[in-house]
Parts: structure tokens; sequence; C-alpha cells
């Protein structure tokens, strides 16, 4: 808790709410300095890769190594707990660790991961896809953030070479098992009363830009009957989308951003981009689920005289945790459940390369990026203990 209370202060957004903490940006600097330090002050020596992502190793950096961790960035307006839980969570237990005398056997790090939310340059867990190649390197330097700064830019400024962005094979070959604990972020723990899980599978997910186009024009001289507004057609795209998802049971589609151009009171918009986030329990189900909203979408937005382009922005197949690890968990924890999540992680873009698994905490509210998110300083040690002997155990 102390080590939450020490960053509660960055990065807060007055305007919205709880937090905003974006890739390179003042308040992300601000906490990346503070891990250093923290990570320094137990004795870890420190390393950022060449794609962004903070090492810090317990001893020497080696191959196999047992690696823990989250991300230190937030989405617009999110909470404390999602991501800076796991890393606080991953100092405290190194520190448990050696205050107890324990002597590792195998190498071990922290890994901070950058941009796990995507909210800078749009696309999720930016720094596990670079490393293991996921989001290929051309891509990444060309994506653009709200004030058109491209990401190669912004990793230039802080520090990197952008022509070294990109798969990191090296780095990935050192993890032997990575170990992520994270805040849950519904409310599995809440019916089951319990404070901490193993997580067992993710949703397959996607994030898509759709722009609908119609005809800008002004507001005072153009009668109703002779309007293509592309901001009534994305409305009726929106109901579109929640009415598509709702006939499907377990899957989920939200819009939860929107860009009207031009952008003026007194006029009827040219273009409206809106981002669709769609995910269900399988990547056939995802497919079929947007399959069926672009066609919902087209049919109404062509009836306010509009059209609608459907561009993918990034997509992350449903992962499944190796369950080999999750019994080893299972067995050294106890009685601890298997909870699913609708969430992306960097240790689901892992698992695809290295074992992986994840803690959840219980939080009490049910609720996740956004500012009510929350656990209890008792679950939050009930998660620590467990990341502890984890650790112990593997190590
Ligand atoms: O959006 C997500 O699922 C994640 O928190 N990045
Ligand atoms: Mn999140
Ligand atoms: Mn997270
Ligand atoms: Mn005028």
């Amino acid at each position: 808790m102390a080590g939450l209370d020490e960053i509660a202060g960055t990065g807060r957004d007055a305007h919205r709410g709880g937090y905003s903490r974006h890739l390179w940006q003042a308040a992300d600097l601000e906490l990346r300095a503070w891990f250093i330090e923290r990570a320094e002050r137990i004795g870890l020596a420190v390393e950022t890769d060449r794609n962004g992502n903070i090492w810090a190793w317990w001893g020497e950096p080696g191959a196999d190594a047992v690696v823990t961790g989250s991300h230190l960035d937030s989405v617009p307006g999110g909470g404390a707990f999602d991501g800076p839980l796991g890393v606080v969570s991953s100092l405290d237990a190194i520190a448990r660790l050696q205050a107890s005398g324990f002597v590792p056997s195998r190498a071990c790090a922290i890994l901070v991961f950058a941009e796990e939310e995507g909210s800078r340059f749009g696309i999720a867990c930016l720094g596990s896809r670079l490393m293991t190649g996921a989001l290929h390197a051309d891509r990444a330097r060309a994506l653009v953030d709200p004030d058109g700064i491209t990401l190669a830019d912004a990793a230039a400024h802080a520090g990197l070479d952008p022509a070294s962005l990109g798969t990191d094979r090296q780095s990935l070959e050192r993890i032997g098992l990575f170990v992520e604990l994270h805040v849950e972020q519904g409310r599995g723990l809440i019916d089951l009363g319990e404070p901490v899980a193993v997580a067992s599978s993710i949703l397959a997910h996607g994030r898509w830009r759709l722009t609908v186009t119609g005809q800008g024009n002004h507001a005072g001289a153009t009668l109703m009957a002779d309007r293509r507004d592309p901001m009534v057609a994305a409305a009726r795209a929106v109901l579109a989308v929640q009415d598509t998802a709702a006939a499907r049971p377990g899957t989920r589609a939200t819009v939860g951003r929107m860009n009207i151009v031009p952008g003026g009171t007194n006029v009827i918009p040219s273009s409206v981009q809106a981002w669709l986030d769609a995910r269900a329990e399988t990547d056939e189900e995802t497919r079929a689920l947007l399959g069926e909203i672009t066609a919902a979408v087209e049919a109404v937005v062509a009836e306010n005289g509009c059209s609608v382009s459907v561009v993918e922005e990034s997509w992350a197949d449903a992962v499944h945790f190796d369950p080999e690890l999750r019994d080893r968990f299972s067995a050294v924890l106890g009685d601890v459940p298997s909870l699913a999540t609708g969430a992306g992680h960097d240790s689901g873009v892992l698992a695809a390369s290295v074992p992986s698994a994840m803690l959840f905490v219980r939080n009490p509210t049910g609720i996740s990026h956004s500012p009510e998110e929350f656990a209890s300083a008792d679950d939050c040690v009930a998660g620590v203990e467990a990341l502890e002997k984890l650790l112990r155990t593997l190590l």
C-alpha cells in the first residue's frame, strides 16, 4: 500500500477523474523513474530494452529466468490498481524473499511493460507485442498519437533508437516463465468470496476503426430532409453495435471513443470516426460478431445516406494459460479458484511464446478502467503472499 501511495499523486486526471498515465508522457516518465529508484533501492539492476520495457534483475541477468511484473500506464481516467498493483506487488514479493534470507537458484526479474493499454498509440500490449513480433516494427513506428506525434518520434524523444524497435528474441529468450499479478477487472472473485485466483483464459478481442462518411454542411441552412449527417448515422451505428452483441450470448462490444470531423456546433459533420472494441470466448465467435456488426452498421448508416469503412487496428487471439503451470500454482497455493477474464494482458501476449500465468486480486467494486476500481489492503497482502510463495517455489 505504501508503494501505491508513493505514486498516488502521479498522473491524476483533474478533468476525467482517476489517472491518465500515457506512454512516455510526463506521468509515465515519472512512474518509470520511480520504479527504477524503487528497484535499485532493493538492489535490483535495471535496464530498459529496445522497446521501452523496463527490466529489474535480482542477481545476474540470465536465461530461463522467472519473470514477474505488469505495467504502469493507464487508460484515460483509469483506476489506481490496473497495472501498478502488479508492479508494487512484484517489488514487495522480492523484498520479502530477500528479508527472509532466501537465495534464488534461478535468474529472476521484474518486467514493466510499455503502453499496455494502448491509450496513446492505439494498440494495447504494445511493449509485449513488439518484443514477441506480434506487432511489426514498421507498423509501430508509423503509429500516431492524438497530437500527430509518431511513435518513432516519441520513442526517440524518450531516448530509444526507433530503428531498434521490434522483435527482441534476446529478451524473450531470457524469460523461462512469466507471472503477472493483476487486480481483477470483473466480479468473479466477489461472487466466489475469495481474495485471490489463478487466471484460466482471456477472451479473444480486437479493435476496429469505423469511419462514417456523410456530407458536411451548414447547421442552419440545410433542411432536415436534405442532410447526410454522419453523426446521426454513427449514433445509430452504436445502437446497432449494442443490439448485435446483446443478441449473441457471451460477446461484448463497446464504442468508447469517437472523433467528430470537423467538430463545430453549427456544422453538420463530414465524417465521424468511432472505435469499436469487440470480444468473445473464441476467435471464430469474435470474427462472427464483427461480421454481424459490420453488416448491421452498413445497413443503418445507409438509411442516413452515409457510408462506413471498417479497419482492423489490432487483434488478440483467445488465450488459455498453460494448464501445467496452473496446476503447479494451485498445488503451491492450495485451494485457489481459476478465473477467466475479459481483459487483455501482456501475459496473454507472452503466452504464445513462453509459459505464462496470472494471479488476480479481488476488486470489491467489480469496476475497472474507472476511478472506482479498488482492492482492499488485506486482499493486496494476500496477493503479495501468493506471489511470494510462487516465486519461492519457482526460484
Ligand atoms: O483493454 C484491455 O483489456 C486491457 O486492459 N488492456
Ligand atoms: Mn487495463
Ligand atoms: Mn492491466
Ligand atoms: Mn456562417
